[in-house]
This record gives C-alpha cells, sequence and structure tokens, in this order.
C-alpha cells in the first residue's frame, strides 16, 4: 500500500462513486465498547449481525473485530463474512473507515481523513481515538488499496454523501462545527471536499435530525437515492423540535441546482414518534468522560433515512413504530430493483447513530463503460 501525500483524487483523476453505483463489499466494525452499547453490547452485536447478514446477501462483508471479540465475531457470523483482527474505538466504519474514490480505469484508492471523535477535546464524543484514527490506513492495507493521506482536515464519512455525479451533499451545523476544522473557513472546506472527493458543487443543507450527537450528520437527515434525487427526513407535526430543522432542509433542496444543472427531487421519508432512551437501557451503559452516557428520557436521533445501499439490496432501519412500513415502503419504490430489507436497530441507534454509520462501501473494481 502507498500512502499518497503530495497530490489528490481529483489531481489524479479519481471521484468517489455514488453508493448506488456498484460494490466490491462493504466494511463493518464489531461493537463492544461499555458506553455506547447497553449491557455489554450483546443485543447491539445481534443487531450488528442481521446487519451484515442482509448486506452479504449480495456483496463481500469484513467484519473487524478486537481480540477479545475475534472469536465471538466468527461464532457469530455466517462463514461467508470476512471476520479480521482489528482493533478500534468504537465501531463506526462509515466515520473512521476510508471513503474510497475511483477512476475511470476502475481503480480504487482509499482516503484516510483526520477523525477526532466526533469534535475532540471540543465537544466530542469519547477520549481516545487514535485506534478509530488508524482504521482506514490499516483497511487500505488490508484491501491493497493505495490511500490519500488527508489527516489534517477532520471528516467523518456520515457527514458526505454524494451522487458521483460532481454533488456532494453536507450540513453546515456538522462541517462548520468549532470541534472539526475551526481554522479553515466555509470555502477552504468546500475545497478540500472538491479536491479530494472529485466534486464541483457542495450543497449545504443547513441542519440535521434534532439531537444527533455527531453535529448533525447529513446520513441521518437526507441521501441520495439517484443522481438528481433525495429522500429527506420529515415531519407533518409543526410542534416538534424536528419540523424546523427539516423544514430548513427542504426550503434550501427546492431551490438548489446540482453539479449537473439539474433541480433537486425531493422524496419525503417520514419520522417514527420521538424515539427515547429508558432507565433500565441507561442502568445497562457504563459512564462515558465520567458521566453517564445517556439519561433516561433522552432523545435519540431515529431516522429511516440512515440506510445502506448494497448492490441487491437496501438495508433500512426499523424502531417498531408505526412508521416503519409506510418508510419501507417509499423507499422499495425508489428502489425498484433492490430488496428492502428491515432491520430492527433500536440496539443500533442507542449508540447514536444507524445502519449507514456502521457501514462503509467499497467500490467495485473495474472500468467504466
Ligand atoms: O455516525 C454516527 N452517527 C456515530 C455516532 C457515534 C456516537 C458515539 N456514541
Amino acid at each position: 500500500m502507498k500512502i499518497i501525500r503530495s497530490s489528490t483524487p481529483a489531481a489524479d483523476g479519481f471521484r468517489m462513486p455514488g453508493e448506488f453505483e456498484p460494490h466490491a463489499g462493504c466494511i463493518m466494525i464489531f461493537p463492544e465498547r461499555a458506553d455506547s452499547w447497553q449491557y455489554g453490547g450483546y443485543a447491539a452485536r445481534r443487531a450488528f449481525a442481521q446487519t451484515a447478514e442482509a448486506i452479504a446477501g449480495s456483496e463481500k462483508v469484513t467484519v473487524c473485530a478486537s481480540e477479545k471479540q475475534y472469536d465471538n465475531a466468527r461464532a457469530m457470523l455466517p462463514s461467508h463474512i470476512r471476520v479480521v483482527e482489528m482493533a478500534s474505538d468504537d465501531a463506526w466504519s462509515r466515520d473512521y473507515g476510508p471513503t474510497f474514490v475511483k477512476n475511470q480505469k476502475g481503480e480504487v484508492r482509499g482516503i484516510d481523513w483526520g477523525f477526532n471523535a466526533w469534535g475532540g477535546l471540543h465537544d466530542g464524543l469519547y477520549f481516545p481515538w487514535d485506534k478509530d484514527n488508524r482504521m482506514a490506513r490499516k483497511l487500505c492495507d488490508l484491501l491493497d488499496k493505495d490511500v490519500y493521506n488527508k489527516r489534517d482536515f477532520i471528516l467523518e464519512g456520515g457527514s458526505i454523501h454524494v451522487d458521483g455525479e460532481g454533488t456532494c451533499m453536507v450540513t453546515e451545523s456538522c462541517l462548520l462545527s468549532g470541534g472539526r476544522n475551526p481554522g479553515l473557513t466555509r470555502q477552504e472546506i468546500e475545497d478540500n471536499l472538491q479536491q479530494y472527493l472529485n466534486v464541483s458543487t457542495v450543497l449545504w443543507l443547513p441542519r440535521g435530525i434534532y439531537n444527533d450527537e455527531t453535529n448533525e450528520h447529513v446520513d441521518n437527515i437526507c441521501a441520495f437515492t439517484a443522481p438528481g434525487e433525495v429522500v429527506l427526513a420529515w415531519t407533518e407535526d409543526r410542534e416538534d423540535a424536528q419540523y424546523p430543522l427539516s423544514k430548513a432542509c427542504l426550503d434550501y433542496l427546492e431551490q438548489a441546482v446540482d453539479a449537473a444543472g439539474r433541480r433537486i427531487r425531493v422524496h419525503k421519508l417520514p419520522l417514527p414518534r420521538p424515539v427515547t432512551v429508558t432507565e433500565e437501557e441507561c442502568r445497562g451503559l457504563d459512564a462515558c468522560f465520567d458521566r453517564p452516557a445517556r439519561t433516561p428520557g433522552e432523545r435519540l436521533a431515529a431516522s429511516y433515512v440512515n440506510f445502506y445501499i448494497a448492490n441487491g439490496s437496501v438495508v433500512m432501519p426499523g424502531f417498531g413504530d408505526p412508521a416503519d412500513e409506510e418508510a419501507r415502503s417509499i423507499l422499495q419504490g425508489l428502489f425498484p430493483d433492490r430488496q428492502v430489507i428491515q432491520i430492527y436497530a433500536r440496539d443500533i441507534l442507542i449508540g447514536g447513530g444507524n445502519i449507514h454509520c456502521i457501514t462503509q462501501q467499497i467500490p467495485a473494481s473495474g472500468g467504466e463503460a
């Protein structure tokens, strides 16, 4: 594996493909952190294993597990899922796995962004995060991909979505947050996205999901389903704290134009009713930074937008909510050639994210037509 320090994907003719383009596989990490996953992570590991199996129905899945969890992961996961031992601080491959880029010959490379646990000592969510920060490079080595070093720029994979045709979508609340790149202007941040993802247009949604502890990652509020088309997490309840956030995004998207000059087609995806943490769940979590990791009644950032597009399926969260089926059927309509698989994801949500946050696609190699 070569570490590329002096050029950029755009300069080398590489771009980040849309998630709906063909994959070689998917990377996940087995959960065990006691202040993220209640009661030692037993229920979370079951939900991660179900997610891995659903994705493995149509693409190769690699699960990274710690030395302590390796045997358990190997036992819980079927043999067609690859398990490798790799140290991490938690289980968010979207955020600190490599972001992959591809050129016209079909060569794939990784990007190793800086990771500081969603805000470092400013408003980050745990310390230390050095094992997470080393994962992108280790994974590129494992997969035999050269990697761009961009550790001087803090970025999580969940804070970007691309359409593969020159457009990237982010939220202002996250990318302009004080804990990531406070020394950079908005224009400098946009320049980095342009050079590393090879995009010409950055859509800056104002906000994300209410109480999303990532400073409102875009992957929880809005996702491309095709070039020029997005789903937006939506509530009709004007009294709900989420309403002004979703409305601000809708207003923004209705006037936005993508890199190809298209207006964006917005499909509203309903939100579940507010999901809050129970006392029993809080009792099962270790403290974080000498404070309780969660407090009873705290609202979690539940959203159906946090789905993963696999080669043959779309794997989405369910919350045991009346809106589960409506959200599933909207996504099924938008992805007629893929089977939409819903996983009961409360035990992933308690950790602070969902199915998109715990997965990272590896684009298929091979030339483009
Ligand atoms: O991408 C995410 N949503 C990850 C959030 C991690 C929170 C740590 N408890």
